[in-house]
């Protein structure tokens, strides 16, 4: 007879069957015992005009203790989302100077340099003209990067959590370039923000004509102040720093423009004290949310593995998940629609029997980019980078359920 799945939740271990039985007894009594109650008559709480979530839920972003928290950044709790968006209330933060403050009536975009006709676009203009939507992830490319020097993140979060996906919806740069005349010898652009720290960066004009956005709305409504209300640039699948918030003018250019953001900073260190320059596309990585880093399994029996991966080049084409410390590799199911450069949902069913485990993912996308290993991550690059570290994560389950990064 095929097991319920009540009994294949609760424990196959040492107290065998009878435990099971007696569990999945005690469960349906309960649930009896519940329906057993008077339903409520007391009326609950209001209507109201902009929803909370349930005051059961905690999942919060973590703010790290800051001298000046303006200029820091706060990561996204991924173990405790679900599917493939970030609320975005949860949506990770990074600020070099502050969220600024804007008002959208007074904010513009300007298009300038090798143009035929600069033009000034209000955010009224803007969202007349015709807009697309897309999910696409961002992540910091110095997201992970304590892994360089230091491995094993503590948890999903501090390890992984500067990388969120919404849905972002506005007007490709494509129409807007075009709409000011782009001239022959164009080819870089640089996006800058309007907030004190005056980023601004060199993108290459073909990535930005297939398929950049400017966005002005996340998730179904207006893009957050910490997320560059009431404009940003959208970069899909190029480091975090490139999609500019905030962002008030693109100017067209023959050559990069080597500001801070792309010398000093956003460069990375090879052995050879060459630097790689420019490594604007997020390679593919992949971690387990559940179990994972910090949490606690309630004990042996049936576990869903959940994870999400994602890469800069395109869709992911396969996660496969090793249960024993990278021997043998299994390939896990991916939810479906399967988006380029969008976060990928894997899941694996799995019987754990209580013994010490080494969860582990790779992600592999459609041009066949396999996350690596963190040797052969360092054989091609060595361990004195900061930024794009994708190494394979391992999570270590012992016999307890403890769950520690590796
Ligand atoms: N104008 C401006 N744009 C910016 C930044 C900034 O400080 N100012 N931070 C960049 C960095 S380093 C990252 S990783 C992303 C973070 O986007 P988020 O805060 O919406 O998660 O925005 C980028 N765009
Ligand atoms: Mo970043």
């Amino acid at each position: 007879m095929r097991s319920t799945w009540k009994q294949r939740l609760a424990a196959i271990d040492r107290r065998g069957f009878l435990a099971t039985a007696g569990l999945s007894a005690a469960c349906s009594q309960k649930g009896e015992q519940a329906a057993d109650e008077e339903p409520p008559s007391q009326l609950g709480a209001q209507v109201s005009a902009y929803g909370e979530r349930s005051p059961y839920e905690t999942a919060k972003r973590l703010v790290p203790d800051l001298k000046r928290p303006q200029i820091g950044s706060t990561t996204t709790p991924l173990a405790d989302t679900e599917g493939i968006l970030t609320p975005s209330s949860l949506h990770f933060e990074r600020h070099h100077a502050g969220v600024p403050p804007i008002d959208p009536a007074r904010h513009t975009l300007l298009i300038h340099g090798m143009v035929d006709r600069p033009t000034v676009f209000t955010l009224d203009e803007l969202k007349r003209l015709p807009s697309v939507s897309r999910i696409h992830f961002i992540e910091c490319s110095g997201n992970s990067g304590r892994e360089w020097k230091a491995p094993g993140a503590g948890d999903v979060q501090r390890g992984f959590g500067l990388a969120s996906c919404s849905e972002w919806t506005g007007v490709p740069v494509s129409l807007l370039l075009e709409e000011a005349g782009l001239r022959r010898d164009a080819k870089w652009v640089l996006a800058e923000g309007a907030d004190a720290c005056k980023l601004f960066r060199s993108l290459p004009l073909d990535k930005l004509l297939r398929d950049a956005l400017v966005v002005y709305a996340q998730n179904g409504e207006a893009i957050r102040p910490s997320q560059g209300y009431p404009l940003r640039l959208l970069v899909p699948g190029f480091e975090g720093n490139t999609n500019v918030k905030w962002l008030r003018q693109l100017k067209v250019v023959d050559e990069p423009y080597m500001a801070k953001d792309e010398t000093s900073k956003y460069t990375d260190l090879m052995p050879d004290g060459k630097a790689r320059i420019f490594t604007f596309v997020m390679d593919a990585k992949s971690v387990i949310t559940h179990p994972s880093g910090g949490r606690k399994l309630s004990g042996p029996g049936f576990h869903e593995i959940r994870g999400l991966a994602w890469s800069g080049r395109g869709r992911i084409e396969t996660v496969e998940v090793s249960t024993d410390g990278g021997k043998r590799w299994k390939a896990s199911m991916l939810q479906e629609p399967r988006l380029p450069m969008a976060f990928t949902r894997f899941r694996m069913a799995w019987e754990w029997d209580g013994q010490p485990v080494e969860l582990m993912s790779r992600a592999i996308d459609e041009t066949g980019y396999a996350q690596p290993s963190r040797e052969d991550l360092a054989a091609a690059r060595g361990l004195q980078s900061s930024y794009h570290y994708t190494g394979i994560k391992a999570w270590r389950i012992t016999a307890s359920g403890e769950v520690h990064s590796v």
